[in-house]
Protein backbone atom coordinates (compact mmCIF):
# COMPACT_ATOMS: atom_id res chain seq x y z
CA UNK A 1 0.00 0.00 0.00
CA UNK A 2 1.28 3.64 -0.69
CA UNK A 3 2.58 5.58 2.71
CA UNK A 4 0.02 8.31 1.69
CA UNK A 5 -3.12 5.50 1.89
CA UNK A 6 -2.09 4.70 5.28
CA UNK A 7 -2.54 7.85 6.18
CA UNK A 8 -6.78 8.36 8.04
CA UNK A 9 -8.56 11.29 7.20
CA UNK A 10 -9.53 14.06 9.71
CA UNK A 11 -11.95 12.41 12.31
CA UNK A 12 -15.15 13.79 12.61
CA UNK A 13 -14.31 15.53 15.98
CA UNK A 14 -12.19 18.04 14.10
CA UNK A 15 -15.46 19.74 12.32
CA UNK A 16 -17.44 19.38 15.26
CA UNK A 17 -14.83 20.99 17.59
CA UNK A 18 -13.87 23.44 14.71
CA UNK A 19 -17.68 24.69 15.20
CA UNK A 20 -17.46 24.77 18.77
CA UNK A 21 -14.40 27.01 18.92
CA UNK A 22 -15.09 29.56 16.14
CA UNK A 23 -18.73 29.69 17.57
CA UNK A 24 -16.91 30.05 21.28
CA UNK A 25 -13.82 32.50 19.68
CA UNK A 26 -16.16 35.10 17.78
CA UNK A 27 -18.85 35.45 20.69
CA UNK A 28 -16.25 36.15 22.94
CA UNK A 29 -15.02 39.52 24.24
CA UNK A 30 -11.65 40.03 23.01
CA UNK A 31 -12.56 37.54 19.94
CA UNK A 32 -10.02 35.14 19.38
CA UNK A 33 -9.07 31.45 17.84
CA UNK A 34 -7.13 28.89 18.84
CA UNK A 35 -4.12 28.31 16.00
CA UNK A 36 -4.72 24.66 15.74
CA UNK A 37 -6.50 25.56 12.86
CA UNK A 38 -3.74 27.28 11.14
CA UNK A 39 -3.15 24.17 9.70
CA UNK A 40 -4.79 22.88 6.52
CA UNK A 41 -2.89 21.88 3.76
CA UNK A 42 -1.74 25.62 2.65
CA UNK A 43 -1.15 26.30 6.29
CA UNK A 44 1.46 23.51 6.50
CA UNK A 45 3.03 24.79 3.01
CA UNK A 46 3.01 28.06 4.80
CA UNK A 47 5.07 27.45 7.93
CA UNK A 48 7.23 25.01 5.84
CA UNK A 49 8.58 28.44 4.46
CA UNK A 50 8.15 30.04 7.62
CA UNK A 51 11.00 27.95 8.96
CA UNK A 52 13.10 28.89 6.47
CA UNK A 53 13.01 32.43 6.48
CA UNK A 54 16.52 34.65 7.92
CA UNK A 55 13.76 36.14 10.86
CA UNK A 56 12.45 32.85 12.25
CA UNK A 57 15.54 31.37 14.23
CA UNK A 58 13.93 28.57 15.95
CA UNK A 59 14.12 25.78 13.55
CA UNK A 60 17.99 26.52 12.77
CA UNK A 61 18.12 27.00 16.66
CA UNK A 62 16.82 23.30 17.08
CA UNK A 63 18.59 21.77 14.01
CA UNK A 64 21.68 22.81 15.46
CA UNK A 65 20.89 20.87 18.94
CA UNK A 66 19.75 18.05 17.73
CA UNK A 67 22.65 17.79 15.24
CA UNK A 68 25.27 17.59 17.97
CA UNK A 69 22.90 16.05 20.78
CA UNK A 70 20.71 13.03 18.36
CA UNK A 71 23.39 10.38 19.08
CA UNK A 72 23.70 11.25 23.00
CA UNK A 73 19.43 11.18 23.23
CA UNK A 74 19.18 7.83 21.41
CA UNK A 75 21.61 6.55 23.54
CA UNK A 76 20.04 7.78 26.56
CA UNK A 77 16.72 7.04 25.53
CA UNK A 78 17.45 3.50 23.89
CA UNK A 79 13.86 3.79 22.44
CA UNK A 80 12.26 0.78 20.16
CA UNK A 81 9.25 3.15 19.85
CA UNK A 82 9.64 6.91 19.25
CA UNK A 83 5.84 8.98 18.91
CA UNK A 84 6.50 12.92 17.76
CA UNK A 85 3.94 15.31 18.33
CA UNK A 86 2.66 17.71 15.70
CA UNK A 87 5.07 16.51 13.56
CA UNK A 88 4.96 18.62 10.38
CA UNK A 89 7.45 17.85 8.04
CA UNK A 90 9.38 15.48 10.56
CA UNK A 91 11.86 17.30 8.78
CA UNK A 92 14.32 17.62 11.87
CA UNK A 93 13.22 13.87 13.27
CA UNK A 94 15.51 12.61 10.77
CA UNK A 95 18.15 13.49 12.64
CA UNK A 96 16.87 11.31 15.62
CA UNK A 97 15.60 8.77 13.65
CA UNK A 98 19.12 8.26 11.52
CA UNK A 99 20.80 8.22 15.37
CA UNK A 100 18.36 5.81 16.54
CA UNK A 101 18.51 3.67 13.84
CA UNK A 102 22.06 3.62 14.08
CA UNK A 103 22.01 2.86 18.02
CA UNK A 104 20.01 -0.56 17.01
CA UNK A 105 17.00 -0.07 18.87
CA UNK A 106 14.15 1.77 16.65
CA UNK A 107 11.47 -0.45 15.73
CA UNK A 108 8.52 2.50 15.21
CA UNK A 109 7.61 5.74 14.29
CA UNK A 110 4.51 7.58 14.69
CA UNK A 111 3.89 10.84 13.36
CA UNK A 112 0.87 12.38 14.89
CA UNK A 113 -0.21 15.73 13.77
CA UNK A 114 -4.09 17.35 12.86
CA UNK A 115 -3.08 17.79 9.24
CA UNK A 116 -3.70 14.54 7.31
CA UNK A 117 -2.12 16.71 4.34
CA UNK A 118 1.29 17.34 5.99
CA UNK A 119 1.67 13.56 7.22
CA UNK A 120 1.20 12.41 3.25
CA UNK A 121 3.77 13.98 2.60
CA UNK A 122 6.27 13.61 5.72
CA UNK A 123 4.97 9.67 4.92
CA UNK A 124 6.25 10.03 1.62
CA UNK A 125 9.93 11.37 2.42
CA UNK A 126 9.84 8.83 5.71
CA UNK A 127 8.62 5.61 4.02
CA UNK A 128 11.75 6.37 0.93
CA UNK A 129 14.27 6.94 4.14
CA UNK A 130 13.62 4.59 6.10
CA UNK A 131 12.36 1.46 4.31
CA UNK A 132 13.11 -1.05 7.40
CA UNK A 133 11.04 1.48 9.86
CA UNK A 134 7.47 0.57 10.53
CA UNK A 135 5.96 4.13 10.16
CA UNK A 136 2.70 4.43 12.13
CA UNK A 137 1.21 8.06 10.80
CA UNK A 138 -1.45 9.30 13.20
CA UNK A 139 -4.02 11.89 12.27
CA UNK A 140 -5.57 13.46 15.86
CA UNK A 141 -5.47 16.32 17.91
CA UNK A 142 -2.49 16.13 20.75
CA UNK A 143 -4.63 17.50 23.12
CA UNK A 144 -7.50 15.26 23.26
CA UNK A 145 -6.13 11.91 21.05
CA UNK A 146 -2.89 11.02 23.63
CA UNK A 147 -4.97 8.34 25.24
CA UNK A 148 -5.73 6.89 21.20
CA UNK A 149 -2.13 5.64 20.92
CA UNK A 150 -1.50 2.50 21.25
CA UNK A 151 0.51 0.91 23.84
CA UNK A 152 3.94 0.16 22.97
CA UNK A 153 5.84 -3.11 23.93
CA UNK A 154 9.26 -1.68 24.78
CA UNK A 155 10.76 1.38 25.54
CA UNK A 156 9.27 4.50 24.41
CA UNK A 157 9.87 8.44 23.58
CA UNK A 158 7.51 10.85 22.99
CA UNK A 159 8.91 14.09 20.97
CA UNK A 160 7.51 17.50 20.59
CA UNK A 161 9.55 19.62 19.10
CA UNK A 162 9.73 22.91 17.24
CA UNK A 163 8.52 24.84 20.56
CA UNK A 164 4.86 24.11 19.42
CA UNK A 165 4.25 23.50 23.39
CA UNK A 166 4.26 27.01 23.41
CA UNK A 167 1.32 27.43 21.68
CA UNK A 168 -1.07 26.45 24.36
CA UNK A 169 -1.91 28.05 27.25
CA UNK A 170 -0.08 27.21 31.08
CA UNK A 171 -3.15 25.70 32.02
CA UNK A 172 -3.34 23.66 28.83
CA UNK A 173 0.45 22.77 28.67
CA UNK A 174 -0.20 20.86 32.18
CA UNK A 175 -2.98 18.85 30.98
CA UNK A 176 -0.65 17.78 27.71
CA UNK A 177 2.15 16.62 30.28
CA UNK A 178 -0.09 14.66 31.98
CA UNK A 179 -1.69 13.25 28.90
CA UNK A 180 1.93 12.29 28.14
CA UNK A 181 3.24 11.05 31.33
CA UNK A 182 0.07 8.60 30.87
CA UNK A 183 1.38 7.78 27.73
CA UNK A 184 4.31 6.54 28.91
CA UNK A 185 5.84 4.40 31.82
CA UNK A 186 8.34 4.51 34.04
CA UNK A 187 12.19 4.69 32.41
CA UNK A 188 10.41 6.25 29.27
CA UNK A 189 11.29 9.33 28.07
CA UNK A 190 9.94 12.85 27.15
CA UNK A 191 11.93 15.11 24.39
CA UNK A 192 10.68 18.57 24.42
CA UNK A 193 12.08 21.58 22.39
CA UNK A 194 11.34 25.32 23.55
CA UNK A 195 11.91 28.27 22.63
CA UNK A 196 13.66 30.80 25.21
CA UNK A 197 12.83 34.59 26.26
CA UNK A 198 15.31 36.76 24.72
CA UNK A 199 15.19 40.32 23.12
CA UNK A 200 11.55 41.57 21.97
CA UNK A 201 12.85 43.05 19.07
CA UNK A 202 14.23 40.03 17.48
CA UNK A 203 10.66 37.81 18.63
CA UNK A 204 9.32 40.79 16.95
CA UNK A 205 10.90 40.30 13.86
CA UNK A 206 11.00 36.69 13.88
CA UNK A 207 6.81 36.89 14.07
CA UNK A 208 6.33 39.87 11.68
CA UNK A 209 8.80 38.82 8.65
CA UNK A 210 10.11 40.92 5.66
CA UNK A 211 8.69 39.19 2.88
CA UNK A 212 4.87 38.51 4.50
CA UNK A 213 4.89 34.92 5.12
CA UNK A 214 3.59 34.99 8.86
CA UNK A 215 0.85 37.39 7.78
CA UNK A 216 -0.39 34.92 5.22
CA UNK A 217 -0.24 32.34 7.54
CA UNK A 218 -1.74 34.12 10.51
CA UNK A 219 -4.81 34.78 7.66
CA UNK A 220 -4.94 31.01 7.06
CA UNK A 221 -6.82 30.31 9.79
CA UNK A 222 -9.99 32.99 7.85
CA UNK A 223 -9.51 30.53 4.42
CA UNK A 224 -9.94 27.21 6.73
CA UNK A 225 -13.28 28.88 8.02
CA UNK A 226 -14.67 30.27 4.81
CA UNK A 227 -14.06 26.84 3.32
CA UNK A 228 -15.39 24.32 6.12
CA UNK A 229 -17.66 26.20 7.75
CA UNK A 230 -19.21 28.68 4.43
CA UNK A 231 -18.12 32.01 6.05
CA UNK A 232 -17.52 34.94 4.44
CA UNK A 233 -14.09 36.73 5.70
CA UNK A 234 -13.02 39.14 3.51
CA UNK A 235 -9.18 37.94 4.30
CA UNK A 236 -7.37 40.86 2.84
CA UNK A 237 -9.25 43.15 4.96
CA UNK A 238 -7.63 41.85 7.96
CA UNK A 239 -3.97 42.99 8.88
CA UNK A 240 -1.36 40.74 10.94
CA UNK A 241 -0.02 41.82 14.15
CA UNK A 242 2.17 40.37 16.35
CA UNK A 243 3.17 41.62 19.61
CA UNK A 244 5.32 41.04 22.89
CA UNK A 245 3.80 40.24 26.56
CA UNK A 246 6.26 41.18 29.09
CA UNK A 247 3.94 39.65 31.65
CA UNK A 248 2.65 36.69 30.09
CA UNK A 249 6.24 36.31 28.12
CA UNK A 250 4.69 34.98 25.16
CA UNK A 251 4.18 36.24 21.48
CA UNK A 252 0.99 37.24 20.59
CA UNK A 253 -0.05 37.37 16.70
CA UNK A 254 -3.71 38.91 16.05
CA UNK A 255 -5.30 39.22 13.07
CA UNK A 256 -6.67 43.44 13.45
CA UNK A 257 -9.66 44.38 11.01
CA UNK A 258 -9.04 46.89 9.09
CA UNK A 259 -12.68 48.28 8.64
CA UNK A 260 -15.99 47.98 10.36
CA UNK A 261 -17.12 44.83 8.93
CA UNK A 262 -19.70 41.92 9.35
CA UNK A 263 -19.07 38.51 8.60
CA UNK A 264 -21.44 35.79 8.49
CA UNK A 265 -20.77 32.12 9.06
CA UNK A 266 -23.53 29.90 7.19
CA UNK A 267 -22.94 26.91 8.92
CA UNK A 268 -23.45 28.34 12.59
CA UNK A 269 -26.39 30.33 11.13
CA UNK A 270 -23.97 33.25 13.05
CA UNK A 271 -23.29 36.97 11.71
CA UNK A 272 -20.46 38.49 13.41
CA UNK A 273 -19.28 42.30 13.63
CA UNK A 274 -15.95 43.69 13.73
CA UNK A 275 -14.98 47.54 14.77
CA UNK A 276 -12.28 49.50 12.91
CA UNK A 277 -9.14 48.16 14.58
CA UNK A 278 -10.79 45.32 16.23
CA UNK A 279 -8.14 43.11 17.28
CA UNK A 280 -9.17 39.14 17.43
CA UNK A 281 -6.17 36.86 18.81
CA UNK A 282 -5.17 33.62 17.31
CA UNK A 283 -2.10 32.26 18.77
CA UNK A 284 0.31 32.78 21.51
CA UNK A 285 4.25 31.85 21.24
CA UNK A 286 5.34 31.65 24.84
CA UNK A 287 8.91 31.50 25.55
CA UNK A 288 10.19 29.60 27.96
CA UNK A 289 13.25 29.49 31.33
CA UNK A 290 15.24 26.54 32.33
CA UNK A 291 13.53 26.76 35.48
CA UNK A 292 10.20 27.07 34.32
CA UNK A 293 10.41 23.93 32.23
CA UNK A 294 12.52 21.65 34.79
CA UNK A 295 9.45 22.97 37.25
CA UNK A 296 6.37 22.40 34.80
CA UNK A 297 7.63 18.98 33.56
CA UNK A 298 8.56 18.01 37.48
CA UNK A 299 4.69 18.87 38.14
CA UNK A 300 3.80 16.27 35.94
CA UNK A 301 6.10 13.58 36.97
CA UNK A 302 9.28 13.58 34.63
CA UNK A 303 13.04 14.62 35.60
CA UNK A 304 14.92 16.37 33.39
CA UNK A 305 17.66 14.47 32.68
CA UNK A 306 19.66 16.61 30.15
CA UNK A 307 18.74 20.29 29.04
CA UNK A 308 21.13 21.26 25.81
CA UNK A 309 20.86 25.16 24.30
CA UNK A 310 22.47 25.60 20.52
CA UNK A 311 25.65 28.19 20.87
CA UNK A 312 23.94 31.20 20.93
CA UNK A 313 21.45 30.38 23.85
CA UNK A 314 18.07 30.61 21.82
CA UNK A 315 16.42 27.69 22.41
CA UNK A 316 16.40 24.51 25.11
CA UNK A 317 15.78 20.96 24.11
CA UNK A 318 15.17 18.73 27.32
CA UNK A 319 15.23 15.33 27.76
CA UNK A 320 12.84 14.36 30.74
CA UNK A 321 12.78 10.71 32.14
CA UNK A 322 9.36 9.42 33.70
CA UNK A 323 9.51 8.67 37.10
CA UNK A 324 6.30 7.65 38.40
CA UNK A 325 3.22 6.36 36.36
CA UNK A 326 -0.20 8.05 36.87
CA UNK A 327 -1.26 5.12 38.51
CA UNK A 328 1.77 5.76 41.34
CA UNK A 329 0.53 9.27 41.43
CA UNK A 330 -2.51 8.23 42.41
CA UNK A 331 -1.60 5.15 44.69
CA UNK A 332 -2.90 2.65 42.55
CA UNK A 333 -0.86 -0.73 42.35
CA UNK A 334 1.29 -1.26 39.44
CA UNK A 335 0.08 -3.55 37.32
CA UNK A 336 1.78 -7.26 36.65
CA UNK A 337 5.15 -6.37 34.81
CA UNK A 338 4.64 -2.28 34.52
CA UNK A 339 7.47 -1.58 36.97
CA UNK A 340 11.10 -1.75 35.35
N1 LIG B 1 7.26 19.75 14.66
C1 LIG B 1 7.45 20.51 13.44
C2 LIG B 1 6.19 21.29 13.04
C3 LIG B 1 5.80 22.41 13.98
S1 LIG B 1 4.40 23.30 13.33
C4 LIG B 1 8.62 21.44 13.62
O1 LIG B 1 9.20 21.45 14.70
O2 LIG B 1 8.97 22.14 12.67
C5 LIG B 1 3.15 22.72 14.41
C6 LIG B 1 2.61 21.38 13.95
O3 LIG B 1 1.71 20.90 14.93
C7 LIG B 1 1.84 21.45 12.64
O4 LIG B 1 2.22 20.42 11.78
C8 LIG B 1 0.38 21.32 13.06
O5 LIG B 1 -0.44 20.70 12.09
C9 LIG B 1 0.49 20.51 14.33
N2 LIG B 1 -0.56 20.79 15.31
C10 LIG B 1 -0.98 21.99 15.77
N3 LIG B 1 -1.93 21.82 16.70
C11 LIG B 1 -2.11 20.48 16.83
C12 LIG B 1 -2.96 19.68 17.65
N4 LIG B 1 -3.81 20.23 18.53
N5 LIG B 1 -2.86 18.34 17.53
C13 LIG B 1 -1.99 17.75 16.64
N6 LIG B 1 -1.17 18.47 15.84
C14 LIG B 1 -1.23 19.81 15.94
C1 LIG C 1 4.35 25.93 15.49
N1 LIG C 1 4.69 27.03 16.37
C2 LIG C 1 5.69 26.61 17.35
C3 LIG C 1 5.12 28.25 15.65
C4 LIG C 1 5.58 29.31 16.68
O1 LIG C 1 6.67 29.84 16.52
O2 LIG C 1 4.84 29.56 17.63
C5 LIG C 1 4.01 28.79 14.79
C6 LIG C 1 4.32 30.14 14.22
N2 LIG C 1 3.58 31.19 14.37
C7 LIG C 1 4.16 32.21 13.75
N3 LIG C 1 5.28 31.82 13.21
C8 LIG C 1 5.41 30.49 13.48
Amino acid sequence: MPAQDRIQARPDSYLKELRADVRAGLTAWPKSLPPKYFYDERGSELFDQITRLPEYYPTRAETAILTQRAAEIAQLSACESLVELGSGTSAKTGLLLRALSSGGTLAEFMPFDVDPAVLADAMQMLAAQYPRLRIVPFTGDFERDLGAIPAAAGRRMIAFLGSTIGNLEPAARSGLYRQVAAALRPGDTFLLGTDLVKDPDRLRRAYNDSAGVTAEFNRNVLRVINRELGADFDVEEFEHVAVWDPVNEWMEMRLRSCRQQRVTITDLALTVSFAAGEQMRTEISAKFRRDGIRAELAAAGFRTQRFWTDPDGDFGLTLAELLRSDRARLRVPPRFGEAR
